[in-house]
């Protein structure tokens, strides 16, 4: 349903989606024929391998972090770090292997010196001995900081935890900071040694898991590095892999052309485990029943979402119950030893639709209320997380009309919701409001209003660097076949893009294959002068759209029959799409009252691979846990959601 369709959100719930190994020394000297005065390139003719040798005197070799962390303010919260060096007995006092900030701040850097290895993190420094980085042979070093603590690994044979007294999350800006090789802007000298490469990868726990499994102590580490293609080959034509050997276990190797992660093992190289690398590759099997989950009431939406060092949480949207005391809560629910557990219960009135969001180091949850009374002058609200109680608390009320959806996203650094008013009275016809948070008041300000009528959700997606809001308009007091709305951002505006004819439209999911960008849309309800006897209102069909950038329009791709459609959900394991459409179950047969899961299988298009006979869906979310898949379903009609696990194979 509503909400939780924009990339933004799947982001914040699949964290580690997005795991790109940056090689810190190509990006700052990316052709070897051009290399910065006092910097070298020697060839070490036993390991075979180029590395950089640098002189006393160099001036700062690096560039922005802006190019290598785009639209991110903060530094990743967990990462690791890798650099291979050769170095002698002789240390200068300090040496600098690297550093991210500016002059007033160091984000990250790591210094050597013959007695130490010292890691600092925004001015919190770990100290490691250095016993390995001093016989003239090459090392790799990884560093994976997760939660409070950091990792030290050299060549797999020694795993040092220290403790890193930050708080979690430390959100630890980036602004104005640059990344510089071999130099630390305030202390310690250039570095003497030999370096090949340092290696950042956002996402905890990457340098342990580089490792292969352990290898008997009297083998024979030899340290030829295996990092190929080296720097000889950055401009030639494919990289050079050749088989390596169990003399290079323990050694890293970053591959530039797939920018991926590679280590030795048993003689092949095998791609780092970037968390989701290995069920990446898996299949969908079967799904099967997890957990039944009882919430206040029965629900219409559920929000899955990631408060970074706190967990993963569920939020549904549950209407008013129908006991005697017709309780006004919402259930939020967190993911404890693998099962949800009742966390908090919120205050909403009849609740459609929740949204997360953070912004600067706060995080959020809005919720769209329907309200209970027939002139609908219920307002929603917006809560903030207290990171001392560790509870979400009302933070700001606005004002609404019977509600549907709230939807948030953010363009050019300023943070938007778009609130889908669904009926005013007895009118259909009502404005929606899109709100924009002011940095001074820390409050959301209403920026334009857009009329619509009988409004239920709006998705929020971005294609080639344009800004849309697609509208899902159910029902205008005639009819539910009317057209819906995408609205593109110009200059300062959301102006209208393209209609599409939908039918009791109740949800877009905007989802992108390669690139192709696709819209489907759930039409959950039949009812007006089409269908004046009043048939089978719950059997619609609903469409898959496909933009065609020529036409600047989304076309018809395929339309599938549905029943009681309310919402769809995009989602990939392995290199399968695959959508999900809930059944909220308003009539219909046996067979027509299950959920139906649709793979996307080349020319055949989207096809039926699951039908589940499960409870009335209203939405479905799904998630990830170390390299478990998961989904959830809200319960329309009752008050037992339940989650499902994947089964791969
Ligand atoms: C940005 O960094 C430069 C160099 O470290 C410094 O001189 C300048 O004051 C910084 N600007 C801001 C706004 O912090
Ligand atoms: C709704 O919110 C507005 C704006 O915050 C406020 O002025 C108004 O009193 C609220 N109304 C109700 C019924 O809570
Ligand atoms: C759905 O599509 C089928 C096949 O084109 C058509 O026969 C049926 O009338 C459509 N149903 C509705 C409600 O439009
Ligand atoms: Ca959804």
């Amino acid at each position: 349903m509503p909400s939780g369709n924009n990339i933004e959100h799947h982001h914040a719930a699949f964290i580690l989606l997005e795991l790109v190994p940056i090689n810190l020394v190509e990006e700052a000297i990316p052709t070897i024929g051009r290399l910065p005065d006092g910097v070298s390139v020697v060839y070490d003719a036993i390991s075979h391998v180029h590395a950089l040798q640098f002189l006393p005197d160099i001036k700062e070799i690096g560039f922005s972090t802006e190019r290598i962390l785009r639209h991110c303010s903060y530094f990743p919260e967990e990462f690791s770090v890798f650099f291979i060096i050769k170095h002698g007995r002789e240390y200068a006092k300090q040496e600098c292997i690297f550093s991210i900030g500016n002059e007033n701040n160091i984000i990250l850097s790591i210094s050597l010196s013959k007695r130490k290895v010292i890691f600092q993190y925004n001015n919190i420094k770990a100290t490691f001995r250095n016993f390995a980085l001093k016989d003239n042979n090459w090392h790799t070093v990884g560093f994976s900081v997760s939660g409070s603590f950091v990792a030290m690994t050299t060549d797999c044979l020694h795993m040092r935890l220290k403790r890193l007294k930050r708080t979690f999350p430390s959100f630890v800006e980036v602004k104005n900071s640059t990344v510089t090789i071999a130099k630390c802007p305030k202390y310690g000298t250039v570095f003497r040694g030999n370096l090949k490469d340092i290696i950042l990868v956002p996402g905890a726990d990457v340098a342990r898991r580089t490792c292969p499994p352990r290898v008997p102590r009297n083998a024979l580490i030899d340290n030829r590095l295996p990092l190929l293609p080296d720097i000889s080959t950055y401009q030639s034509a494919g990289p050079r892999w050749e088989d390596c050997t169990w003399m290079d276990v323990g050694n890293l190797a970053f591959d530039v052309y797939s920018h991926s992660l590679k280590v030795c093992v048993n003689g092949i190289w095998k791609q780092v485990s970037l968390k989701l690398a290995e069920s990446q590759k898996k299949r969908l099997d079967y799904l099967e029943v997890y957990q039944d989950l009882e919430t206040p009431a029965a629900a219409i939406d559920v929000e899955v979402f990631t408060i970074p060092g706190v967990g993963i949480f569920a939020v549904f949207a549950n209407s008013l119950s129908n006991g005697r005391k017709r309780r006004k809560v919402s259930g939020m629910y967190k993911w404890v030893d693998k099962k949800f557990q009742l966390y908090q219960k919120l205050p909403t009135v009849a609740a459609q639709s929740w949204c997360h969001f953070t912004i600067g180091s706060h995080f959020y949850l809005a919720v769209a209320n329907y309200g209970d009374d027939a002139d609908g002058i219920v307002n929603s609200t917006i809560f903030r997380w207290h990171s001392h109680k560790k509870k979400f608390r009302v933070y700001q009320s606005i004002t609404t009309y019977t509600a549907r959806d709230v939807e948030y996203f953010q363009i050019d650094g300023e943070h938007f919701l778009a609130v889908a008013n669904h009926a005013k009275g007895q009118s259909q016809y009502v404005n929606s409001v899109i709100l924009k948070w002011n940095y001074k008041s820390r409050l959301f300000n209403e920026m334009q209003t857009i009329p619509t009528v009988g409004a239920y959700d709006w998705t929020y997606f971005v294609v080639d660097g344009f800004h849309f809001l697609a509208l899902a308009q159910t029902f205008d007091g005639q009819t539910t076949l009317l057209d819906s709305v995408i609205y593109v951002y110009r200059e300062k505006n959301f102006v209208s893009f393209q209609e599409i004819e939908t039918n009791g439209a109740t949800d877009w999911e905007f989802f992108m294959i390669g690139d192709d960008a696709f819209m489907v849309v759930s039409n959950a309800y039949n009812y007006g002068p089409q269908n004046f006897q009043g048939l089978d209102t719950y059997r619609t069909n609903s469409s898959i759209y496909r933009l065609n950038r020529q036409k600047r329009a989304f076309e018809k791709y395929q339309t599938v029959p549905t029943f009681s459609a309310i919402d769809w959900e995009h989602f990939v394991i392995g290199d399968d799409h695959f959508l999900v459409v809930s059944n909220a179950q308003n009539g219909g047969t046996e067979l027509e009252r299950q959920s139906t899961m649709y793979r996307l299988q080349g020319v055949d298009r989207f096809v039926p691979v699951h039908n589940m006979a499960l409870g009335p869906s209203s939405d479905w979310e799904m998630f990830q846990d170390d390299d478990e898949y998961y989904f959830i379903y809200s319960n329309a009609k009752s008050t037992m959601s339940q989650v499902l696990k994947a089964k791969l194979k």
